[in-house]
């Protein structure tokens, strides 16, 4: 039985209203809040449930969390401009860089800073953008990772053209694209899922529903009951599944990677998640939710949860906690002494990139700026 199936199997014991379909279930997973299996939970291959393999994702996870912390101190420090926190949705971040191989395309938005240092891009070129000192600190041709999109929706598109370029070449690589939950409200989101659709394109979109577009929850964002079910207008699989469960996020791209890659065309995931801070630094997130929503969130940490699992079975005790704390612990000190030394960067080169001719109206733009740096 494929996770498909089973995501059939939960729609079709649900109830209808007069008004429309409610599948108010819950999301596929593997672990319960507590770290157990759950019974009837999603069965992953042997391999995904190999000790050594979780351990891994667990290092990640943890990994994920240190830098996403120490980026987050680096703004109240002044040393990044912004930073929007993906802290409680490292399982989305790891799960998807692991599923993907090298040649694989990943086109993360803002909110996706550590997925690029999974995938290796170093700390400082991947926080360039945050940093306000370049538009992009990689070479995306390199990384195979697009420039963070700022702009929601846009890179969807994208995706899709390289996910088929790819194909059309018989290059087997596969586009993975992150969304918000925001973002499903935007036509490119739409329009990449029906051109990935028509044109069998190897694209995994994943949307991160973090239940929130800054002050705006899921409920004044769709009336749908669940984003996933968007899917099948038109004519994907689509999949709920709980983001804050690194197993079953790994079984449900495994699936989707793999489909992509064989020909099966494209899958739309809804991980069903919660940004623990604000939106930005920017944001006062006590404004528009409670607390004790929040605290329900916590109690459902991808990180504890995963912990708890693989300490019950063994794979986890105090001493690797340790060389896990260390390790990030060294990693977020190399970041702090790159971070500390001032960036160098030549702010007339930031009007030079955006049409071939410099419009009248840059060319003011940059006068003021030259203006206003020689008057310092
Ligand atoms: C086309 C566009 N419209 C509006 C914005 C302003 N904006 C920035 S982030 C954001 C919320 C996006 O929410 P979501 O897609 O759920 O992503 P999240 O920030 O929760 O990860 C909005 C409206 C934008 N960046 N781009
Ligand atoms: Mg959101």
């Amino acid at each position: 039985m494929t996770l498909l199936d089973l995501s059939a199997r939960d729609r079709e014991g649900k109830a209808a209203t007069a008004v429309r379909p409610v599948w108010d279930s819950e999301p596929l997973r593997y672990l319960d809040e507590h770290g157990a299996p759950v019974e009837g939970g999603i069965r992953p291959t042997p391999a995904l449930l190999d000790p050594g393999a979780l351990l891994r994702g667990y290092r990640a996870l943890r990994f994920a969390r240190a830098f996403d912390t120490e980026a987050t101190n680096l703004v109240m420090q002044g040393r990044l401009a912004v930073y929007p926190s993906c802290r409680g949705q490292e399982a989305c971040e790891v799960a998807a860089v692991h599923a993907l191989e090298e040649q694989d395309w990943l086109l993360p938005t803002y909110r996706d800073s550590a997925a690029l240092v999974l995938r290796g891009i170093p700390a400082v070129d991947a926080l360039t953008l945050l940093r306000g000192t370049w538009h992009c600190g990689y070479d995306p041709k390199q990384w195979r990772t697009m420039p963070q999109c700022t702009p929601l929706a846009t890179q969807g598109p994208h995706a899709v053209g390289l996910g088929l370029a790819a194909k059309l070449a018989g290059d087997p690589a596969v586009a993975l694209c992150f969304f918000g939950d925001g973002a499903t409200s935007e036509g490119d989101f739409h329009e990449a899922a029906n051109s990935a659709a028509v044109y069998q394109a190897p694209v995994v979109f994943l949307v991160q529903n973090n239940q929130y577009a800054i002050s705006v929850p899921l409920h004044k964002q769709t009336h749908a009951i669940s984003l996933a079910d968007k899917a099948s207008g038109y004519g994907m699989p689509g999949i709920r599944v709980d983001g804050n469960d690194l197993i079953a996020m790994n079984a449900v791209l495994a699936e989707a990677v793999q489909r992509a890659r064989t020909g099966g065309g494209p899958t739309l995931i809804e991980a069903v998640t919660y940004r623990v801070q604000a939106h930005t630094n920017a944001d006062d997130a006590a404004r528009y939710r409670q607390s004790a929503e929040v605290e329900y969130w916590r109690r459902r940490d991808p990180i504890d949860r995963l912990g708890r699992y693989l300490t019950a079975r063994g794979a986890l005790d105090a001493a690797v906690e340790a060389e896990i704390d260390e390790e990030c612990e060294r990693y977020c000190e190399q970041m702090r002494a790159q971070f500390a030394e001032e960036p160098s960067y030549d702010a007339d080169e930031m009007f030079e990139h955006v049409y071939d001719e410099m419009t009248p109206q840059l060319k003011a733009q940059r006068e003021m700026l030259r203006a206003e740096e020689a008057a310092k």
